[in-house]
C-alpha cells in the first residue's frame, strides 16, 4: 500500500523543474563524460549509423555539440551579459564543422575540453538572478532571458544524448524481428 501511495505521488507530481544554475552546471559538466562512456572505442558501425537521409550520425552530433561551444552557448551568454547596443545574436550553424576527418576520440576529447572551458566562464560570471533575467536578441524569436538560454543549453544536451541512443536503437530495427512492435523508439519516424 506504501508503495502503490509513493507512485500515485510521483505520477501526479509537477513536471517541471524551476531552473537553478546550480543545478543545471552538473548536467552540462557530464554530457562529455556521458558521450565518452557510451561512444568511445565502439566499433565504427554504431558511430555512424544514421536514420535516413538528412539525419545525423552519433559522430555528427558530437561535431555539432563541439560547434555550439565555440559559437552559441557562451558567445550568446557574452552578449546577453555585455548589454551593448546590439544584443542580437548571429544566426547558430547547425552542421558546422561536419566534414571534419578526425577520429570519434579526438573529437570526444575536444568537446570535453571546450565544454570545460565554457563550464568555467560560466561558474566565473557567478551570475546572479538579476543577471539571469538579462535579455538577448534571438534572431528568429526575439528577446530571450539568460535565464531561458541557459536552460536550453541542458535541454539541449540531453536531447542529442536521447537522439543518440535512439539513432543507435534504430540501427537494429530489422534486426530485432516481431520485438520491434514493443518499442516505441523502433516506430518512431525519423526526425
Ligand atoms: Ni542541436
Amino acid at each position: 500500500m506504501r508503495r502503490r501511495q509513493r507512485m500515485i505521488r510521483v505520477f501526479n507530481g509537477d513536471p517541471t523543474m524551476e531552473f537553478k544554475l546550480d543545478q543545471a552546471i552538473p548536467i552540462l559538466e557530464r554530457t562529455p563524460r556521458v558521450l565518452s562512456d557510451l561512444l568511445d572505442e565502439l566499433p565504427g558501425d554504431w558511430t555512424v549509423i544514421n536514420e535516413g537521409p538528412d539525419t545525423w550520425s552519433p559522430r555528427q552530433i558530437v561535431l555539432h555539440l563541439i560547434n555550439g561551444e565555440r559559437t552559441d552557448w557562451i558567445p550568446r551568454a557574452r552578449i546577453i551579459l555585455k548589454q551593448g547596443q546590439s544584443r542580437r545574436f548571429d544566426p547558430f550553424d547547425r552542421i558546422g564543422g561536419f566534414d571534419s576527418t578526425q577520429p570519434l576520440r579526438a573529437l570526444l576529447s575536444e568537446f570535453d575540453k571546450v565544454r570545460s572551458e565554457s563550464v568555467a566562464t560560466l561558474r566565473g560570471w557567478n551570475l546572479k538572478d538579476k543577471d539571469l533575467e538579462l535579455t538577448g536578441e534571438h534572431p528568429e524569436f526575439g528577446s530571450v532571458t539568460m535565464r531561458q538560454l541557459l536552460a536550453t543549453w541542458v535541454v539541449h544536451d540531453l536531447s542529442h544524448i536521447s537522439q543518440i541512443t535512439r539513432v543507435m536503437a534504430r540501427g537494429y530495427t530489422e534486426a530485432v524481428g516481431p520485438w520491434t512492435q514493443y518499442f516505441r523508439v523502433l516506430q518512431r519516424v525519423a526526425m
